[in-house]
């Protein structure tokens, strides 16, 4: 098939997995064209199959005081569809991804038939697309999808609730990793030189927006620290970054925290973790804490969203109570014995393969195929 897709170029959960759900399809044989306004994080050097098209953002005009990015983006969608006879435009994030394929699918009709699939993340439900500004034109662009889906059943369930569409079909497809670049390793490269010998290491990975309360990692950690000798290993950047680093000052623990800031490649900084921290307010799947557990890294999280679905409490990690900064250190302590710690990192890797890409991109196929009614 030849699958357009689009999502956000920048760091973060949905840009790589719909960068990853184009490198292993294009493996699998399919044409991939990536359309975006800037190479996704993901993207890393030549791939077979692989074709990147960015969006133009360079227009200026005197009246245009903000740019329309989503209607650019339409106009590239439509291009691409066009010359490269796209089968599928799969969009990522519903806005303004949904909105634009929607357009650009619209401008086609009559010369070209391309299907819109489109994947819903998180936030673009549970927060923007619930802002009043977006939330008609988000179920409007939902709803007139050719296909949606869904990272869990979480968020299928938010997104019927929200949109008030109980009745519409929404597909849960979980995220994935691919086993071959995560996977444990007792002889973790960059360990040594990201904490001493004998500390164990803590770490979180983010893009460090609010929902992810990247303040809570630093409490958590200044607790465990307490007890274990370790290190916290931030990487990652945004908007909380300076919240941060603040209390990391106010609890002194400064020399004991390394900042990495955005890494793209993260599979061997997970390798060196012992323990990963996702303390989030809403988190609708949390790729980090699978590509933790496929490096054999057991998880302490916060029981919202659909973080239940992928760790399992009291075996692959510990979840808790949104806030509850004494137990979730309480919780990473018990994770760090070593008896415990060895199980939990087992049971992590374990349970992380029924999300291996061999078993989840098949049903992205088999759903473009329902599309295209092959
Ligand atoms: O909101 C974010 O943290 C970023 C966002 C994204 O789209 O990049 O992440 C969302 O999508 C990820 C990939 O499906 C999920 O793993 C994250 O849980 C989800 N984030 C939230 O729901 C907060």
């Amino acid at each position: 098939m030849r699958i357009g897709i689009t999502c956000y170029p920048t760091y973060g959960g949905s840009g790589a997995v719909a960068t990853e759900l184009g490198l292993e399809l294009a493996r699998r044989g399919h044409e991939i064209h990536l359309i975006s306004y800037a190479s996704p994080f993901r993207l890393r050097g030549f791939a077979e199959n692989v074709y990147f098209h960015e969006v133009d953002l360079s227009g200026t005009y005197p009246l245009l005081e903000y740019f329309p990015y989503s209607l650019a983006l339409a106009v590239k969608q439509e291009e691409v569809a066009l010359r490269e006879r796209l089968d599928i435009l799969h969009v990522h994030y519903a806005i303004p991804h949904a909105t634009a394929a929607f357009l650009a699918r619209e401008m086609l009709r009559g010369r070209h038939d391309l299907k819109v699939v489109t994947t819903l993340h998180g936030t673009d439900i549970t927060l923007v697309g619930q802002e009043r500004s977006f939330y008609t034109v988000a179920k409007f662009s939902i709803e007139r999808s050719d296909a949606v889906t869904a990272v869990s059943e979480y968020l299928r369930e938010e997104t019927q609730r929200a949109f008030l569409c109980e009745g519409c079909r929404i597909d849960v497809i979980p995220n994935f990793i691919n086993p071959k670049e995560y996977y444990p390793s007792a002889e973790a490269r960059c360990r040594s030189s990201l904490a001493p010998e004998g500390a164990r290491v803590l770490m979180h990975i983010s893009n460090f927006r609010p929902v992810k309360r990247v303040p809570d990692v630093v409490r958590v950690f200044a607790e465990v620290r307490k007890r274990v000798p370790s290190v916290l290993v931030l990487v990652g950047d945004g908007p909380e970054r300076p919240q941060t680093e603040a209390e990391i000052e106010r609890l002194g623990i400064a020399e004991h925290v390394r900042f990495l800031g955005k890494v793209d490649a993260v599979a061997d900084l997970l390798r060196a973790a012992d323990l990963f921290l996702l303390p989030s307010e809403s988190e609708s799947f949390g790729l980090g804490a699978l590509e933790a557990m496929a490096c054999g890294v057991p998880v302490v999280a916060s029981r919202v969203g659909g973080i239940p679905e992928v760790v399992v409490d009291g075996e692959t990690g510990i979840l808790l109570p949104v806030g509850d900064v004494d137990a979730m250190a309480e919780a990473a302590v018990e994770l760090l014995e070593p008896k415990r710690w060895q199980l939990a990192s087992e049971a992590a890797v374990r349970h992380s393969r029924t999300f291996d890409e061999a078993k989840i991109v098949p049903l992205y196929e088999e759903l473009y195929r329902q599309v295209l009614d092959l």
